[in-house]
């Protein structure tokens, strides 16, 4: 039987750069991040005990070496806890508006976790979900709830697992993704941040004053406190790409419109703008706003910059897609 499961990708307020169990995905510290209703992957899965293999098709192209054996590591996971040796064919939707640049792992594995382990038959909670969600991309573990979601660091497989985050009933945020390059990062966020494991003198400052930066965007969120989550968000990125400059060799996955939109954005908010930045593995700038002001705000950077920027708001759980909307998407 085939099931797919639908996953909407995440940005993280407090991110996650760097692990203490490189195996089985631990990281160094827990992180915090807003689901997008905008970004999503679509994961079919059928195991067929016809297959000699497993075998993957991504936007309609058939993978083979390291994508593929990545993504059989990760079945061999569900295999194991459904006790059976069936290979599965995996095929694979990215919905991400067109040149966003924001293709994730997260949407990825969350879809895959969900729809891998119903197609073997388990029905596991969200929180057994978003562990095994974890061992095949640390982020992906944020994929399977909606809206705001922390990932708890944890000391093993058992408790570092993620949750949804309760939150003000009238926080009303936006994250608007400016698109400035949608190229294929250069540096891939596993081996960046090995690399700042292994060589940065400011990696153990990173996780410590991260933990505490956590705890303080819990309460922002709960109080629905915008200017404190903003400036918590803003100076996550920021402490998490000095680590990488710090790193031997140095590194940054900035580039010159990165850092005149970060201007930017800092102009606006000196005119009293409600405005904070936040950047991931890449070169791209997305920007945390009240609802309210989420249009002028893409506009104004628009016009500065020439850009696409979408607005996203915070977006739904992880789900199976019913067999009507299965069809509706193969005729798609
Ligand atoms: C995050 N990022 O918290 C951080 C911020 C990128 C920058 O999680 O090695 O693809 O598969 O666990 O999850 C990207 O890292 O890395 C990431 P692995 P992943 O969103």
């Amino acid at each position: 039987m085939t099931v797919t499961a639908r996953a909407h990708t995440n940005i993280a307020l407090i991110k996650y750069w760097g692990k203490s169990d490189p195996q089985l995905i631990i990281p160094a510290n827990s992180s915090i991040s807003m689901t997008l209703d905008q970004f999503y992957t679509d994961t079919s899965v059928d195991f067929d005990p016809q297959l000699t293999a497993d075998s993957f098709s991504l936007d309609g192209q058939e993978q083979s070496g390291a994508a593929l054996q990545k993504l059989s590591k990760f079945m061999d996971l569900v295999r194991q806890r459904a006790g059976h040796n069936t290979f599965a064919r995996i095929t694979s939707t990215n919905h991400v508006p067109t040149a966003a640049g924001l293709a994730s792992s997260a949407s990825a594995y969350a879809a895959l976790a969900l729809a891998a382990t119903r197609a073997a038959g388990l029905q596991l909670s969200n929180k057994d979900l978003t562990r095994i969600a974890r061992r095949g991309s640390g982020s992906a573990s944020r994929s399977i709830d909606g809206g705001y979601v922390i990932w708890h660091r944890g000391t093993d497989d058992a408790t570092s697992f993620a949750e949804p985050l309760p939150v003000a009933p009238d926080l009303d945020l936006r994250m608007l993704a400016v698109v400035l390059d949608h190229q294929p990062k250069k540096l891939s966020s596993r081996s960046g941040m090995a690399n700042t494991v292994a060589t940065s003198p400011y990696f153990p400052a990173w996780a410590k004053s991260s933990e505490v930066a956590a705890a303080a965007m819990q309460a922002a969120l709960l109080a629905g406190d915008f200017d404190q989550i903003g400036r918590l968000a803003e100076r996550s990125a920021m402490m998490m790409h000095a680590t990488n400059m710090a790193a031997e060799p140095p590194f940054t996955y900035f580039n010159p419109e990165t850092l005149a939109t970060l201007d930017y954005v800092h102009a606006l908010r000196d005119q009293g703008m409600p405005v904070y930045a936040t950047i991931d593995a890449g070169p791209n700038v997305k920007l945390i706003c009240p609802a309210v002001n989420a249009e002028d705000l893409a506009d104004l950077f628009r016009q500065r910059l020439g850009k696409p920027v979408v607005i996203c708001a915070p977006g739904p759980a992880a789900r199976v897609l019913t067999t009507a909307e299965m069809e509706a998407n193969a005729h798609a």
